[in-house]
């Protein structure tokens, strides 16, 4: 046994209880002792039945993460559920809080199962890039069906308990702590003379078209190859005896364990929970927050005004004239209905929402009690600092003034108030209530406690927030600059913008750059490129088809016609044959001979100027550490998640070759391409992006 795991008598009833906080990850010790435990009750004269419950929050979370990559230590966790199934004792499993991978697996492997209303049971083994791999592929099929197996496995989703009785994957729904509930229900089995019933002893599952089912799977994973690999574990239990199809199990899953999808995601699992938690702020409180003001009701005003209503906070939005505001109002009317149809909020909430926590106003005077305001007006400097000018005259003190800009210079907006400390940048993604990225943008006199209540309104929103420095675009939008302009100089050079779409959409983007220009609004771009076109440097190649484009009034999706052309009520557009045109016209104007790009070109550039800029943004501290880099493009611009990031991916491809890379395109273009000093340092000391966010 270990101080892990304690163990006690009821009558007749063994109850082994897991204590390792916060969620009882099936560390070593955990697996050691439930082990012993059982053992023990098999051993201890008179127990009849073992009761597994977990302590504090959760049954078990699932197998201990941190572990992973390390030499495997015994008892192996698929042994340990044989063993536990193995037992002459019947086993109960009383489940509360979550119950996840390894954690329902512990649980299928006892002989009955029991949870708490508010549990929650899943496989989530995909979103780590593995599959379960202590028998959850084999046992879960036998109890639900194939179909169901792998909607379970191959979306990693959390089920309710109702959810879970109605699959037969819990036996039953009770109130009351886990291990007094366990111990009623483990009674009344043993009164009844109820059998052991090992899963594992169940008919495997009838078979599907797996062929099939696994194509389908591959392509809604863009790329992600764990949840397919997870249909060939299923097609396993119902094509082979219970232990040949453990041991196809664990050979897939040990394959995966390989992987540098794995490698990924488990970066991202460990990145996503340390991006908000700074170090420097550790001890610092944010300020009470729970009026929040937002001025300009806009698509971005109004989205930013749904979070703060969704998460429960007052909002006073400011407008114009009484049109506007109407207006504003009208839309996150829209909003929060998405958010019912969704199941997000009651029916109640809602109203309560739009009746009584929502004030549109027109008056300065109406966010005199707000305790932090955002700015959501047209992004221009001078309309930026008028506003903040009028909050500082209005706003109480001590309220966060914030800025939702997301290229202009925070430090600027700040000097047009008396008090520069309050403000800070809260960098919203569109649309703001659904989108989970939020950088907190922290100014040169930024207080650290507004910093602080930045990462506390975040979470509060749902967001994962990053902090980011001033610089033009902060991390995200400056690094998207570059690797669009990088996709822009493919396209001179003889790249088509649907292959290089496609190339990325391959590489896993949810989108290619093209797409989510017609999608964002071409007018945006060409307004930028027009306000920079005076002080631009001469070496700086930027494609003039795209203004084109935009001079024949066509802006993307909302006018029908961009890169793409859109009909009504269909999804997703069809190459424009007049882009092609435009684009040759240019070529031949600038004497530029088209070459041929394969698709893992593309991919390689694209990627190697996104690394190029992250690696900028990180040597001049604009973002602390490159798991920051990686969260920002991960939450805010659909990149897979399963490459783990930028950075992440920079890393397992390696540093020196990307580095040569760079250094191969700078041949051709010297000024867009010049490699980051931190990059040619970290090659130089033979270190990884990693080694810095360990620093860290
Ligand atoms: C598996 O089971 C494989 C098997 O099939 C086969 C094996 C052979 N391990 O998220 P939170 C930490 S794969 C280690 O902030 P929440 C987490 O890092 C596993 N640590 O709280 C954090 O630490 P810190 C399948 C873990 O309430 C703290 O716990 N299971 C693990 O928002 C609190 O977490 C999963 O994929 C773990 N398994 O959410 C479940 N889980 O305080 C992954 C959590 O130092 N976990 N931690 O930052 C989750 O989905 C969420 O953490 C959970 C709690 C829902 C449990």
């Amino acid at each position: 046994m270990t101080d892990k795991i304690h163990y006690r008598r009821d009558g007749d009833i063994a109850v082994l209880r897991i204590a390792n906080p916060p969620v009882n990850a099936l560390s070593q010790e955990v697996r050691a002792g439930l082990a012993a435990g059982m053992d023990r009750a098999e051993a201890d004269t008179g127990v009849r039945a073992v009761l597994i419950v977990g302590d504090g929050r959760a049954f078990i979370a699932g197998a201990d993460i941190r572990e992973f990559g390390k030499p495997p230590q015994e008892p192996h966790l698929p042994d340990l559920c044989n063993r536990i199934e193995a037992s002459p004792l019947i086993v109960v499993a009383s489940l509360h809080g979550v119950s996840l991978g390894g954690g329902l697996e512990v649980a299928l492997s006892a002989n009955y199962r029991i949870a708490q209303p508010a549990a929650r049971v899943g496989l989530p083994e995909v979103h780590l890039g593995l599959i379960p791999g202590a028998g959850g592929t084999q046992r879960l099929p036998r109890i639900c069906g194939a179909k169901d197996a792998i909607g379970v496995i191959t979306s990693g989703r959390h089920l309710g308990a109702p959810e879970a009785l109605a699959l037969g994957i819990i036996d039953e729904i009770t109130e009351n702590d886990p291990e007094e509930a366990g111990l009623l229900w483990t009674g009344s089995l043993l009164a009844e003379g109820a059998a052991r019933r090992p899963v594992s002893e169940l008919p495997g599952p009838a078979p599907l078209d797996w062929d099939a089912v696994y194509d389908e799977v591959l392509k809604k994973g863009r790329g992600q190859i764990s949840p397919a690999a997870a249909v060939r574990a299923v097609q396993a239990s119902s094509e082979l005896p219970f232990i040949e199809g453990l041991a196809e199990e664990r050979r897939i899953f040990n394959d995966l364990m390989q992987t540098d999808q794995r490698k990924g995601m488990i970066h991202a699992f460990f990145a996503e929970r340390q991006v908000s938690s700074l170090p420097e702020l550790k001890d610092v409180p944010a300020r009470q927050v729970e009026e929040i003001g937002v001025v300009g009701g806009g698509t971005m005003g109004a989205g930013i005004a749904t979070a703060a209503l969704l998460a429960g906070l007052r909002v006073t939005l400011l407008e114009t004239t009484q049109e506007t505001a109407e207006a504003a109002g009208a839309r996150i009317a829209g909003n929060v209905a998405g958010a019912l149809k969704r199941g997000k909020i009651t029916a109640e909430q809602k109203s309560r929402m739009l009746s009584e926590a929502l004030l549109c106003d027109t008056r300065d005077a109406a966010l005199s009690d707000a305790d932090l305001v955002i700015e959501a007006v047209f992004e221009d400097m001078d309309i930026k600092r008028e506003v903040f000018g009028r909050l500082d005259a209005v706003c109480k003190p001590g309220a966060v003034l914030a800025t939702n800009t997301s290229y202009l210079d925070v430090n600027e907006i700040a000097a047009a108030t008396s008090r520069p400390s309050d403000v800070i940048g809260l960098h919203f993604f569109s649309p703001a209530h659904v989108m989970k990225l939020l950088e907190v943008v922290v100014a040169d006199k930024t207080a650290d406690d507004v910093t602080a209540t930045g990462f506390a309104l975040g979470k509060r929103l749902g967001k994962t927030a990053v902090r980011s420095g001033v610089c033009e675009g902060f991390i995200g939008n400056r690094l998207l600059n570059t690797y669009r302009s990088a996709a822009d100089h493919m396209v001179l050079d003889g790249a088509s913008p649907f292959q290089i779409d496609s190339a990325l959409q391959d590489f896993g983007f949810a989108m290619g750059p093209f797409a989510v220009s017609d999608l964002a609004g071409l007018d945006i771009a060409w307004a930028m490129r027009k306000r920079r076109a005076a002080s631009r440097d001469p070496r700086d190649r930027v494609g003039r088809y795209a203004d084109k484009l935009c001079e024949a009034g066509h802006f993307g999706q909302k006018t029908g016609e961009g890169f793409y052309l859109y009909e009504k009520d269909r999804r997703g557009g069809t190459a424009n044959p007049r882009v092609i045109d435009l684009i040759e016209a240019e070529r031949h104007d600038r004497g530029i001979t088209p070459r041929s790009f394969t698709d893992a070109e593309i991919q390689r550039r694209y990627m190697a100027a996104m690394v190029n800029e992250g690696a900028k943004v990180l040597g001049e501290g604009i973002a602390g550490r490159p798991l920051d880099v990686d969260m920002v493009l991960i939450f805010g611009y659909g990149f897979p998640r399963y490459r783990g990031g930028p950075m992440k991916w920079a890393d397992m491809t390696g540093l020196p070759e990307v580095l040569a890379d760079i250094d191969r395109f700078a041949a051709e273009d010297a000024y867009f391409w010049s490699a980051a000093p931190l990059l040619r340092e970290l090659v130089a000391q033979g270190r990884t992006f990693d080694d810095l966010n360990r620093d860290a």
